[in-house]
């Protein structure tokens, strides 16, 4: 397995953190990056999310590759070897809907999985040894940069990126636009990007989804502060903290928060300073972008990417949109 950590150094990863925190935390408006949601714990809880009755993306998706899956493989393997690049690919629950219909096939592929829990893959690589032990498999730990140097290395043999789960609704759209624009630059003719997004829907079952009844996606959200104290010697009262998400439905944008309950300081020893937050005081800790077809379509545009098929699921609420490089 491959570990590409943002130094390949275990200390300075725990630095990038420490400063993204910090750099996050003293900003007029307090934001930290979602990649962190992702440690073994957030994981997990996020495991818990796609189960959840309101979180509907996760099923949504898995229709759409179960019921297309024999015309997503034809696009992908009519000539010759190819990798497989999956951007965080988690548990690849649906990701190995593909994969096996790709092996039913005899189609010459490897699968290359990249995911910042170094625990996911380790467990999805021993899952699809035992299950398709003739499946090559390499996986990467890192960010999604690590995907991009993995492809501009690997850039002479034919590739189908996979971006699955709405993963692209987390950029800002200037930052996604610059994600897609670089892929696509380590792509040549002919090479495939499966994108799934979620679409705009009914502004209560976005808000629903984010705000589960059970309370697990307000423990994922806190499950931050609680990755900051024990990563980087935090002193956060957690409970003086809550998960608060709200809905533009003029933007598509769901966001998420946590709240200040009251005036606090708080010490982050390995960012050697303390941050002071007001009473309601809000730190911005995700976007979900929801989108319009035709918005996708401009995006992929912009970058050399023309839509070859969109696949939707049953309630047209969620596509995987097939793009070829133009
Ligand atoms: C994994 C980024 C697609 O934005 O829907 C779920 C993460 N956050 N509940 C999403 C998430 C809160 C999820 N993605």
């Amino acid at each position: 397995m491959i570990e590409l950590s943002r130094t390949e150094d275990g200390s300075n990863k725990n630095g990038a953190f420490a400063k993204d925190v910090a750099d996050g935390l003293s900003q007029k408006q307090k934001h930290l990056p979602s990649r962190y949601f992702y440690d073994g714990k957030g994981s997990q809880l996020f495991q818990q999310i796609m189960d959840l009755p309101e979180y509907y993306l996760t099923r949504a998706e898995f229709e759409v590759l179960t019921d297309n899956q024999e015309a997503m493989v034809q696009h992908f393997a009519h000539e010759g070897f190819f990798h497989m690049i999956d951007l965080g690919a988690g548990d690849a629950l649906k990701t190995k809907i593909l994969i096996r219909q790709l092996t039913k096939q005899q189609s010459s592929f490897d699968y290359v999985p990249v995911d910042i829990s170094g625990d996911a893959m380790k467990q999805l690589t021993k899952s699809l040894q035992e299950e398709m032990p003739e499946v090559g498999v390499q996986a990467v730990v890192g960010e999604y940069f690590k995907a991009l140097q993995w492809l501009q290395q690997n850039k002479s043999e034919r590739k189908v990126v996979l971006f699955l789960g709405s993963n692209i609704g987390n950029f800002e759209m200037k930052e996604s636009v610059e994600f897609l624009c670089s892929m696509r630059s380590y792509l040549g003719a002919g090479d495939k990007l499966l994108m799934g997004v979620d679409l705009r829907k009914d502004p209560d079952t976005i808000l629903n989804a984010y705000d589960d009844a059970a309370g697990i996606t307000a423990e994922f959200n806190l499950n931050l502060l609680h990755r900051i104290n024990r990563e980087l010697g935090g002193e956060f009262d957690v409970d003086q903290f809550q998960h608060y998400a709200m809905y533009n439905p003029l933007e598509g944008v769901m966001r998420s928060f946590l709240i200040s309950l009251k005036e606090q300081d708080v010490y982050i020893r390995d960012t050697g300073r303390t941050f002071h937050f007001d009473a309601w005081e809000a730190i911005h800790t995700e976007n979900s972008h929801k989108y319009f077809i035709e918005q996708v379509k401009e995006l992929g545009q912009q970058c050399g990417f023309k839509i070859e098929t969109v696949f939707y699921d049953s309630r047209r609420g969620f596509a995987d949109v097939l793009f070829t490089t133009e």
